[in-house]
């Protein structure tokens, strides 16, 4: 769809890339071809160091190739017009090689297509990081299936994937592992084998740079007109949280640093006063799992940005409610939701109720210098608790996967949307 005039008449707008985080002004746009002919026919495409260098890395050997593209304002033909952009964008280019008119859109700092919303507005983006298998993957599985099954519609909000490559990888590398494929029957695969697995591992940048690449939505609200803005999501790997720090920041830094909200996942059954509890049972995986250092993490955290306090709103979720749950005290919020106590309805305001039993939780766990250190640099943030998979939570990871049955996992999500200012 063409830029509208509105748009097209504030070419020095600061746009913000919904895949990159890049800000740019949007007179800065690159254009390319999106003509069927150019986008099929490999003679007519021309080298993309950019797009190369998003997908493989500055050290990539070999280039991609893509449709004729070009910096608008670098662009002979249009003679000193070109000089002009920072007055009115141009409406649209034609592609020297096919003769298309275009007005597809390029992030001048990545390449990937920039959807007309971001150009618009300011795209909103959550970052889920934390260590090494504390639920990241299968969080973010759960919490999009949610949103779009029942809190969605619930609270008139739906998530749109942006294009159909974020539909896909959402659907193969997502939810079809945890919630079974549709392609062979709901979760039983052609010879009657289970397919909901648990998650792999998610790959470190050095294997696998997928992770730089967020699955972007746009935000459609009941009763609003006008764009819509976005929201991206990134996922990143633990490996690379606890292992390969330097190199997480080197290449993946501008998640967490330009992030409008972050989620930092954590398991609390890491904790030597959680795993030495008499009525914990721990799988032998997590029995020899290092133990967390929660303050040192918020240090990691704290590293990635030039100023403390930093004013990036943060939830902290501790996650696998499911498993830690039932050692609270009964009558606590928290344990009454992880037995699933049917009970009365919960009074009060269910998020201030969890924050401070978490508090406590963590004060009784000896992590005083984690919240004193949580406090001084992080004083936007807020405590939750969630499960993603709820009683369907299997010991074994082998074993057949029950549908998840999540609990609370929605909270900190709608937390950091009303901070971005995406809901009310
Ligand atoms: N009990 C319980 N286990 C969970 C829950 N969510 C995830 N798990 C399990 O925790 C393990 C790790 O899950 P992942 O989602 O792969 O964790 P991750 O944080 O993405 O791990 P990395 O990608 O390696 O950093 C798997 O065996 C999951 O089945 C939960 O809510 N409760
Ligand atoms: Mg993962
Ligand atoms: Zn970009
Ligand atoms: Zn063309």
């Amino acid at each position: 769809m063409p830029l509208d005039l509105l748009t097209r008449l504030d070419p020095l707008r600061r746009v913000q890339c919904p895949f990159c985080f890049e800000r740019f002004a949007a007179f800065e746009l690159h254009v390319k071809c999106d003509g069927p002919g150019c986008e099929s026919d490999f003679s007519r495409q021309v080298e993309d160091p950019i797009l190369t260098r998003t997908f493989f890395g500055s050290g990539a050997d070999s280039m991609i190739r893509s449709p004729w593209w070009v910096d608008p304002r670098r662009d002979q033909r249009r003679g000193v017009r070109r000089h002009l952009d920072w007055l009115v964008l141009p409406g649209s280019l034609d592609c020297p090689n096919c003769g298309r008119e275009t007005d597809c859109r390029l992030c001048p700092r990545c390449h990937q297509r920039m959807p007309e919303a971001a150009i618009a507005r300011r795209p909103g983006h959550i970052t889920v990081f934390g260590p090494q298998s504390v639920g990241k993957t299968t969080y973010m599985t759960v919490v999009l299936n949610e949103f779009d099954q029942h809190v969605g519609p619930e609270r008139g909000l739906l998530l749109e994937p942006i294009d159909e490559e974020v539909r896909r990888r959402y659907r193969q590398e997502y939810r079809d592992v945890t919630y079974g494929s549709a392609l062979q029957g709901v979760g039983v695969g052609h010879w009657g084998e289970v397919t909901r697995q648990a998650h792999m591992p998610t790959p470190p940048l050095e294997v696998n740079r997928r992770v730089l690449q967020p699955l972007v939505y746009k935000v459609k609200r009941r009763g609003k007109t006008g764009s819509e803005p976005l929201l991206s999501f990134s996922d990143m790997a633990g490996e690379d949280w606890e292992m390969n720090f330097s190199v997480l920041r080197r290449e993946a830094g501008h998640l967490i640093r330009r992030a409008k909200g972050l989620l930092l996942l954590i398991d609390p059954m890491r904790l030597p006063q959680v795993a030495s509890d008499p009525r914990m049972r721990l799988s032998p995986k997590e029995a020899i799992a290092p133990p967390a250092d929660y303050r040192e993490d918020l240090s990691k955290l704290a590293g990635f940005f030039d100023r403390v306090p930093v004013r990036v709103p943060l939830a902290i979720c501790l996650n696998k409610l499911d498993r830690w749950g039932p050692l609270m005290a009964p009558g606590t919020t928290l344990h009454e939701v992880a037995t699933g106590v049917p009970g009365k309805p919960i009074e009060g305001d269910l998020d201030v109720l969890v924050h401070e039993e978490v508090r406590a939780a963590m004060r009784r766990w000896d992590q005083l210098s984690f919240l004193e250190h949580l406090g001084i640099d992080f004083p936007r943030h807020r405590f939750f608790a969630c499960s993603a998979l709820g009683d369907a939570a299997q010991e074994d990871e082998e074993a057949p996967q029950p549908l998840p049955t999540p609990l609370l996992v929605e909270r900190p999500l709608l937390w950091l949307l009303r901070q971005q200012g995406l809901l009310r």
